[in-house]
């Protein structure tokens, strides 16, 4: 039997949600995650030191019990995130901020505006140490949504990476050329996170032969030339990438539904399809460095110390997921065949 065992990795970036569900998603996560970034998009949102020290703790009380999972926290910045409340942040153990611009993705109404006025706190951040973590989106309604991640750089991120040079910034979930470019071409206080789907799918498998809503996410599925770019940067072993599955669920009605959330649930499968996409690409040797090293490099954490082992073995993803609350969801790849398989220790 094939297997291939790697350092055990950490997803950076993630949707655990709240409530409930907090007993569905952390599971699915330390399933193969030592560590995870939890992204602080709740309703009301995670703003400060207080809410992301509860949110953390209710969090660890659905660890599964016997299982070994950190939850790195971050808080989400509005117009009125003031520098205290980074060094609080700080003070509490919190490890990173998140610019969102309003209403880029799920839950973004209350962030920010105008990006200029927060310059005052990303210096704060960049004196405490701590990262930016960015949706890199320009959210203005006269520009498409296929470019919205390039106008983004132009017009913000660029600016933001040259005045705060030692500020380390982590560009979520990047799914153009434009942004493996500029990553490429930033200092080494710049990185980025790459999701599966972005690496497995292109804006057809949205809407050929119909609208397929379980692979609607933010930022948009684009072009297969940008699909290209980012598997060729993966492959290639640039340190600058690393992962961060995005995983988000949505109850299976809220996306098939005449204006669907935008999300994908990937946390049951997420190593695997990494996996099954470097295999695609002939760069299985890179996986171990993409999925666990880059990233707590990046970081500033320990690499992790015990090992996962996966299985040369298909596996169909199942088609249906049933949370506590009993309102199923479709996970992401439902129904489709991954070459390889976490092995049960
Ligand atoms: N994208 N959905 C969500 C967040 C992400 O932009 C993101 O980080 C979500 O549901 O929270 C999505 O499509
Ligand atoms: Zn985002
Ligand atoms: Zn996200």
């Amino acid at each position: 039997m094939q297997t291939l065992t790697i350092t055990s990795p950490d997803d950076w970036h993630l949707h655990f949600r709240d409530g409930d569900m907090l007993k569905e998603t952390v599971p699915a996560t330390a399933r193969c995650f030592k560590r995870a970034i939890v992204m602080p998009n709740l309703v009301p949102p995670v703003v400060n030191a207080q809410m992301a020290t509860e949110y953390k703790q209710r969090i660890m009380e659905a660890v599964p019990a016997g299982a070994e999972f950190e939850p790195l926290m971050t808080l989400y910045l509005t117009n009125q995130t003031t520098r205290q409340d980074i060094k609080d942040a700080r003070a509490a153990g919190v490890t990173a901020c998140k610019l969102y611009p309003a209403g880029a993705t799920t839950n973004s109404d209350a962030a920010v505006e105008g990006i200029d006025a927060l310059f005052p706190v990303f210096e704060e951040i960049m004196q405490q140490n701590m990262l930016l973590l960015v949706h890199g989106e320009v959210t203005e309604a006269e520009i498409d949504i296929f470019d919205r991640e390039k106008a983004f750089i132009d017009k913000y991120l660029q600016k933001i990476v040259s005045t705060f040079t030692d500020l380390r910034v982590v560009f979520e979930h990047i799914t153009t050329k434009d942004a493996v470019d500029f990553v490429v071409a930033s200092s080494d206080n710049v990185a980025a996170t790459i999701t599966p789907q972005h690496l497995l799918l292109n804006r057809n498998d949205l809407l050929v032969g119909g609208i397929r809503p379980h692979n609607y996410c933010l930022p948009v599925l684009k072009r297969n030339t940008h699909q290209q770019a980012l598997r060729n940067i993966v492959a290639s072993g640039s340190p600058k990438f690393f992962l961060g599955t995005d995983s988000a669920p949505h109850e299976q009605h809220k996306k098939e539904n005449a204006c669907g959330c935008a999300g994908c649930y990937s946390a049951w499968s997420a190593i695997e399809l990494y996996a099954h996409v470097f295999e695609e690409l002939g760069a299985l040797d890179k996986l171990e460095g993409f999925a666990s090293h880059y990233g707590p490099d990046f970081y500033g954490l320990p690499r992790n110390t015990s090992t996962l082992t996966l299985i040369k073995q298909e596996w169909q993803i199942p088609t249906s997921i049933t949370p506590p609350s009993g309102e199923p969801i479709v996970p992401f790849f439902a129904g489709e065949t991954v070459s390889w398989k976490l092995q049960q220790s």
